[in-house]
């Protein structure tokens, strides 16, 4: 595997998230409870101010308030301030690809592909505002209409991770204000400066278009505001991406006050591998979706699952491609793996690649830490691909960084199982040209998913279909296709207009 020869230096990069943070309208944040740091090089940009107990109150407070004028707003009228922040990002997409890219480490390409992913869902929902359709229902009663209509639920609380530290809040908030909901956004504390660019933007098109102020509110700081939305009955959806440790805790707090939760938590997305693949194409969606972002995509390919006959082929052309992966540097053009977000990430890494190995597995590419020397600080490290028997339990844990494990198969119907044989159902995926396969991967005796695909890897989805996952994955479904439906209550209503009562069932009465 190659480095790239040099890093940027903290310097340069707090120089440039200045001019980034300044052409969008943001103040450099000048505070004191916690920082915005850098994985380029693991060191410190700004410090910023934490929101208060007392903040996450007012903000609650305020944006319920601003729910009852923005809830009677016309729906296509809603629209016109998610079309203008959708123009907003159009405008600022480098100034925004460039925070993404210093605070959560991504690749130039992938981190304007995350602001692109938030263009579309502006103008997803700006389509949507237009499109909230409820259903006629035939009544069995003559005289009579049944319906029913769709309303804004109310305030929607997005916590949110910083490996989509933008993208995963606009498909919320897009939808959500689209619906009619006011926001209030509670981002990691690791990617604080991209969420001040994203909320000054949406403040600058609530002001151009008229909407109210207090529509969407940011709150940057540690756990506790969330724990603090996570109880407040008057926040009527959390919508919470991030671990299925967080949101073991997330869903029975808030289902205990009988809110409403939208829960996008870990995968460990596998792809079967049949003879018929075509490799060449298996090999680029592999390697794309298995080392592309360092491995930090709830998408990310984390188990192979190899038709043994060709197994050794299609291992040899990864380990090869593996081997050739420019690790560095995220703003270098030629880098295609950047740094992990952390050092507490690499350690994760590292200890898991030690157990899967005191499970019986065999390291066949990569796994070395890279740059150590040039930024102690940061976590560069290899891409790795480990060999496994079976599904031991740190193959069926999903570790948040670049491993691959490898398990061979010799029936689809083995194949499938190992598939489902593990707690999480986020996305899937199968490598064939042979049209019988593929169906059944995709029937209900296959996939467990929430995404399964064909001939393309586990990550990359499109805006345009719903995003979420069965399992420990949390049963959400966010973006695009029907998601709009979980930021709206439904009320089903019967209209009698026959001028005599007659009741359902044939029960009489009087
Ligand atoms: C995530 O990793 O939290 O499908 C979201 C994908 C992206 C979204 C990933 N469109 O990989």
């Amino acid at each position: 595997m190659t480095s790239s020869p040099a890093l940027p230096i903290t310097e340069d990069l707090r120089a440039r998230a200045r001019t980034s943070l300044e052409r969008i309208g943001v103040s450099v944040p000048e505070g004191t409870d916690f920082q915005a740091r850098t994985p380029i090089t693991g060191e410190d940009l700004f410090g910023l101010t934490a929101a208060t107990e007392a903040d996450t109150e007012e903000a609650v407070t305020a944006t319920r308030e601003a729910f009852l004028t923005w809830r009677t707003t016309p729906a296509p009228r809603r629209g016109e301030l998610v079309r203008r922040l959708g123009e907003l990002l159009r405008e600022n997409k480098s100034d925004l690809a460039d925070l993404i890219t210093i605070e959560a480490g991504k690749i130039r390409s992938e981190a304007l592909g995350e602001v692109q992913e938030m263009i579309d869902i502006c103008d997803f929902a700006v389509g949507l505002s237009r499109q909230l359709y409820g259903r006629t229902i035939a009544s069995e009663r003559p005289g009579h209409r049944l319906s029913e209509t769709w309303h804004p639920l109310g305030v929607v609380g997005i916590i949110s991770a910083f490996n989509f530290p933008a993208a995963v809040w606009s498909w919320n908030t897009a939808v959500a204000l689209a619906c009619g909901d006011t926001v209030i956004w509670k981002p990691s504390e690791l990617t604080p400066l991209i969420s001040l660019a994203c909320d000054r933007l949406l403040a600058r098109a609530a002001e151009e278009t008229g909407a109210p102020r207090d529509v969407h509110r940011l709150l940057l700081g540690d756990r506790t505001i969330g724990e603090k939305l996570v109880d407040d009955p008057r926040v009527a959806l959390i919508s919470a991406t991030g671990s299925t440790r967080m949101g073991r805790e997330v869903g029975p707090r808030v289902a205990a006050r009988f809110g409403r939760t939208l829960l996008e938590l870990g995968g460990n997305n596998a792809a079967v591998v049949a003879p018929s693949a075509d490799l060449d194409l298996a090999v680029q969606g592999i390697v794309f979706a298995a080392a592309g972002t360092a491995g930090q995509r709830c998408t990310t390919l984390r188990r192979l699952i190899v038709h043994r006959d060709i197994a050794d082929t299609l291992v040899a052309r990864l380990t090869a491609a593996y081997a050739k992966l420019p690790i560095g540097d995220p703003f270098d053009e030629h880098t295609l793996v950047g740094p992990l977000i952390s050092a507490k990430a690499l350690d994760a890494m590292q200890d898991a690649v030690t157990r899967a190995q005191a499970q019986g597995g065999k390291i066949l590419v990569g796994g070395d830490r890279r740059l150590a020397d040039a930024a102690p600080r940061a976590a560069y490290v290899e891409p790795v691909i480990v060999r496994v028997e079976d599904q031991t339990d740190v193959v069926r844990e999903e570790t948040f960084a670049p491993i691959l494990y490898v398990l061979t198969y010799d029936t689809l119907e083995e194949a499938i199982a190992l598939h489902n044989d593990v707690p999480q159902g986020l996305s899937s995926s199968i490598f064939t040209r042979d049209q019988q396969e593929a169906e059944l991967f995709l029937s209900a005796e296959g996939s467990d998913c929430g995404i399964a695909n064909v001939n393309i890897g586990t990550s990359g989805a499109e805006i345009g279909g719903a995003f979420g996952g069965e399992k420990e994955t949390g049963g959400g479904r966010e973006s695009g296709s029907d998601a709009w439906r979980a930021y709206m209550r439904s009320a089903t209503n019967t209209i009698n207009y026959s001028g005599r009562l007659a009741l359902a069932q044939n029960v009489s009465f009087l």
